[in-house]
Order: structure tokens, then C-alpha cells, then sequence
């Protein structure tokens, strides 16, 4: 196994020691970091002591090193997964060649874009959750958010270690832009859609981490198969720290729905004592799940085509072998799209159709999450049942942006749309419902109004851990 650098100022496996002029370059940029951090990372909480889990290793366990320690003084380092022997390239064109450790010059700015986008994901999420301490509903809530913004700005780190080390002068440019741009801002906005939207409220927040973090486990899943060397280690290793974002999220949510349910089966309106209706939720997952569908990109699509055949970016598990082409040229995708008022079928050639492969396999996990909030709805004996909406609903990007569909699939005039828009989506009255609902809480084991506890605290400590010391 690597060996693991601690003692270093960036913490690494990846040698920076010996690469004298990559690693004047990351510590040129890491002041840079800390300043971006400081300025739109989590607002006011930098000097309290968080409980948090760092990275030390890559090996099994070696990354889930708990501890107290305030968030800039977090020791952001750079972890490669560690390398297969002798891999060879599994699909697309160069298929049984030996994999890339430098980029081939053909590919330079593809890969780049790919690597920039992913990057610029990371402290986008930062940004957009920056206010949400302050209305934590429990210690236990608001040391899961830092451990996710803290993780996320890992995530940037290691983006910026391959612009760094692969890029040379451009990629340098690329990795100080990436501490320029600003979720939402108007001049200088993130790259992708859902990443300037804003995050005001909790439930924004679980439903974030419940389906736009799912959306990076799938193009990390994807990059994880590149036969760009250095990315798919790289990916691999952020994979492991993405599971306990989803599991935020899909916990969060199934909180907020348990207790709901659990008001309701006393005879309470969930409303008149400060927790979320059930249609409210569904309203919010509605948003997030379809403005992260939008994160896969269009189902037809050259750039994605062009992608996986120079194997940059393969099919979720491709390395697995459960692909029987995998040049991915003997086949098609059938998709039904709308022409006028009515739906058509197209045949998409498979490389083209490689977004629309993976947001399937994104959209068959998001059910299954979708179901376990059922069964505990089932089991509270309520009659409501979230639904994950239809992949056409409300999109933006593809094939299904040029009409307007139901929740349910069905192709609907614009004019009906609007006026079931407030069904759908939420409203500004359930925003300001859900905002309302926000108090922090910060005694110990407390939880606010709306949200079940959890089973057991992080890391197997009691619910009434002092998982925020506060200075
Ligand atoms: N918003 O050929 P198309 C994460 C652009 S999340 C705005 O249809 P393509 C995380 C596209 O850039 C994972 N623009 O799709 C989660 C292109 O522009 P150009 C992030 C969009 O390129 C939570 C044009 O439309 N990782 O890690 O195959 C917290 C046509 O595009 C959008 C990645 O995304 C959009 N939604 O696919 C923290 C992986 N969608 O080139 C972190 C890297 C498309 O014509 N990125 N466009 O100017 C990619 O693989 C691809 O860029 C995409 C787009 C899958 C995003
Ligand atoms: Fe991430
Ligand atoms: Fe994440």
C-alpha cells in the first residue's frame, strides 16, 4: 500500500515531497484555498471545534479518522486510490492498451473541461451551504454539514492536484478560477445549473445531498473507469468519502419524513407544531431530483459519445464486465421524445447515449432510496407515498426540455403546466413555511421540532456527544 505523508503541509500519498515544483505550486495555491474558505465557506463557525472525520490513509478504515479540530485548521490533503498492476484500457476505442499516466495531447482540453467541471462542483456546494449552521437543528446535523463542506473542499483539492500536475500554465489558470467563480453569482456563476441554486433551509440540504451528491457518486463512478490513470485513482478515492454525503441525505429526509408521519399518527397537524407536511417534501424532492437529472447532461450527446471513445469516461461499472460491447458501436438507445403534442420513438446510437445509460442506472438507485422512505411511511400506517418524478419532468438539459411534462411522465401544454406548477414545485408560501420551521438547536442531544433523531450518533457516539464545541 501508498505511503501516506502526514507530517507534510498538504498531506498526501501521491510524493509531492520529490516533485519539488508541483509542490511550490499547490503551497502557492493553498493560502488561496484558505481565503476562499474563509470567505464563503461556512459563515461564523471557523473557530469552533468540530468533531470531524479526516482522511489519513487510503487503505480500508485509514480515512475515517475521527477527531476535534476547527474547520481551516482541517487538513486538507491529496489521496490517491492505489494503482491496479498493469491495467490496461477496458473500453471505447483504445480498448487493451496500456493506460495513460500522462495525457495524450489530442485529449488535453477534453480532459481538462471534464476535470474543471468536476472541480467546480465541489466548493460550489460549500458556497451554497454556507448559512446553514445557524439554523442546524441539532449539534449532531451541524457537524454532518461541516463534515460534508469540509470533504467537498477535499474534493476541490483533488481536482486542483491533477490540474496542477498534469496542465502545466492552463491548468494552473484553471485551478485560481476555481476559487473565483461563485455559485449564483450573475457575472461569474458555477459551470452547472443546480450548483446556483440556492440552498436556504435544511430540507434544501438533505435534498441535495440525497440526489445531487448521488449525481457525483455516478460521474466519479464514471471517471473512476478513465484510462487517464491519475483521474480514475483520484475519483476512486473521492467515491468513499461521497457515501456518507448520500447517506446525510437519504437519512435527513427519512427524518423529516418519520417525523411527520409520526405526528400524523397521533392525531397532530404537522403544521401547527412546527414540522414539514408530506406534500411539502415531495414538492422539494420534485426540484432536486430533477434539477440533478439535468447534471447528467443531454441523453443525446456527442460530447459524451466523444468521451468514452477516447476512455476518459466509461459506463457505471464498466470495469466490472457487465457490458457485452464494450466499444459500445453495435448498439442503440431507445428513447421516446416529444415531436409536437405526441411522443416519438428515436433510436440513439449507444456512444451518444451514454448520459442517458448512466442517469438511468442514477435514476434506478434513486428509487430504491425513494422506496426505504416508503416502507417506513407503510409501516407508521400513513397512506402518503413519496414518488421519485418522472425523468422528463421539469428538465432542462436533453431531450425532454423542449416540452413540459407531469411528475408522472405525461406530455402537457404549457399552459397546463403553470397551472399545476405549485402541485409540483414548491411555492414561495411552503418556502416560507420550511423557513419558519428553521430554529437552531444546540443543546446536546436536542433536535429540533421537525426532525427525528437518529439511531446512533457518528463514529458510534451517544446522541448527546458534544459534536460542536463552541469557542
Ligand atoms: N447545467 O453534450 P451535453 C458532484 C452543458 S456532482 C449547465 O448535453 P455533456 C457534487 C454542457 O457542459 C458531479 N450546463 O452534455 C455533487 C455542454 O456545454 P458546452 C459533477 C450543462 O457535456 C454535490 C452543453 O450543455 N461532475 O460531484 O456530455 C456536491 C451540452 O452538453 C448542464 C461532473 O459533472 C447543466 N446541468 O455532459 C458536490 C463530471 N448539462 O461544452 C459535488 C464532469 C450540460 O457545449 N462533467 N450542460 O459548452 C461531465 O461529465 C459533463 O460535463 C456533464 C455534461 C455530464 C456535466
Ligand atoms: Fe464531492
Ligand atoms: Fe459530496
Amino acid at each position: 500500500m501508498s505511503q501516506v505523508d502526514l507530517e507534510a503541509r498538504i498531506p498526501n500519498n501521491v510524493g509531492l515531497r520529490e516533485d519539488k515544483r508541483l509542490l511550490r505550486a499547490l503551497e502557492k495555491w493553498q493560502p488561496a484555498f484558505i481565503d476562499w474558505w474563509k470567505d464563503t465557506g461556512p459563515s461564523d463557525f471557523n473557530a469552533d471545534q468540530i468533531y470531524l472525520r479526516t482522511a489519513i490513509g487510503v487503505g480500508k478504515g485509514g480515512w475515517a479518522h475521527f477527531d476535534y479540530v476547527k474547520m481551516p485548521d482541517y487538513r486538507w490533503g491529496i489521496f490517491l486510490a492505489d494503482p491496479v498492476v498493469d491495467r490496461k484500457i477496458h473500453f471505447g476505442d483504445h480498448i487493451g492498451e496500456s493506460i495513460w499516466n500522462d495525457v495524450p495531447g489530442e485529449m488535453r482540453n477534453r480532459l481538462r473541461r471534464l476535470i474543471v467541471t468536476q472541480g467546480d462542483t465541489e466548493p460550489a456546494s460549500v458556497e451554497q451551504q454556507r448559512l446553514l449552521g445557524h439554523t442546524a437543528p441539532s449539534l449532531y446535523d451541524m457537524r454532518s454539514l461541516f463534515q460534508v463542506n469540509a470533504e467537498e473542499g477535499r474534493h476541490l483539492w483533488a481536482m486542483v492536484y491533477l490540474l496542477h500536475s498534469y496542465f502545466g500554465a492552463d491548468g494552473r489558470d484553471e485551478a485560481d478560477a476555481l476559487l473565483e467563480r461563485r455559485s449564483g453569482d450573475e457575472d461569474s456563476p458555477r459551470i452547472l445549473e443546480a450548483f446556483n441554486k440556492p440552498i436556504t433551509t435544511w430540507l434544501d440540504f438533505f435534498c441535495f445531498t440525497t440526489f445531487t451528491d448521488r449525481d457525483g457518486k455516478y460521474q466519479l463512478a464514471a471517471l473512476a473507469e478513465s484510462s487517464f490513470d491519475p483521474l480514475a485513482r483520484t475519483t476512486q478515492f473521492m467515491l468513499t468519502e461521497e457515501a456518507y454525503h448520500m447517506q446525510t441525505g437519504e437519512n435527513g429526509v427519512g427524518r423529516i419524513i418519520h417525523r411527520c408521519a409520526e405526528l400524523m399518527h397521533a392525531g397532530e397537524d404537522p403544521r401547527k407544531v412546527g414540522a414539514i407536511p408530506l406534500d411539502i417534501v415531495q414538492r422539494y424532492i420534485n426540484e432536486w431530483a430533477s434539477a440533478s437529472m439535468d447534471l447528467f447532461g443531454g441523453e443525446d450527446s456527442t460530447n459524451a459519445a466523444e468521451s468514452f471513445a477516447s476512455g476518459l469516461k466509461g459506463r457505471y461499472r464498466e470495469g466490472d464486465g457487465i457490458y457485452k460491447d464494450p466499444k459500445a458501436l453495435e448498439h442503440s438507445y431507445k428513447a421516446e421524445v416529444p415531436e409536437g403534442d405526441h411522443m416519438v420513438e428515436k433510436e440513439i446510437p449507444l456512444r451518444r447515449a451514454m448520459n442517458a445509460l448512466l442517469l438511468d442506472s442514477y435514476v434506478a438507485d434513486c428509487q430504491r432510496i425513494v422506496s426505504r422512505w416508503n416502507r417506513d411511511l407503510e409501516r407508521q400506517q400513513i397512506d402518503f407515498r413519496i414518488v421519485l418524478p418522472s425523468k422528463r419532468f421539469n428538465r432542462h438539459q436533453g431531450i425532454y426540455s423542449s416540452a413540459c411534462f407531469t411528475p408522472q411522465g405525461e406530455l402537457v401544454d404549457a399552459e397546463a403546466w403553470n397551472s399545476q406548477r405549485e402541485v409540483w414545485l414548491p411555492s414561495q408560501a411552503d418556502r416560507d413555511y420550511v423557513e419558519s420551521c428553521m430554529v437552531a438547536v444546540r443543546e446536546p442531544g436536542k433536535f429540533a421540532n421537525w426532525i427525528s433523531p437518529p439511531p446512533r450518533g457518528v463514529n458510534d457516539q451517544p446522541l448527546d456527544f458534544e459534536f460542536v464545541k463552541f469557542h
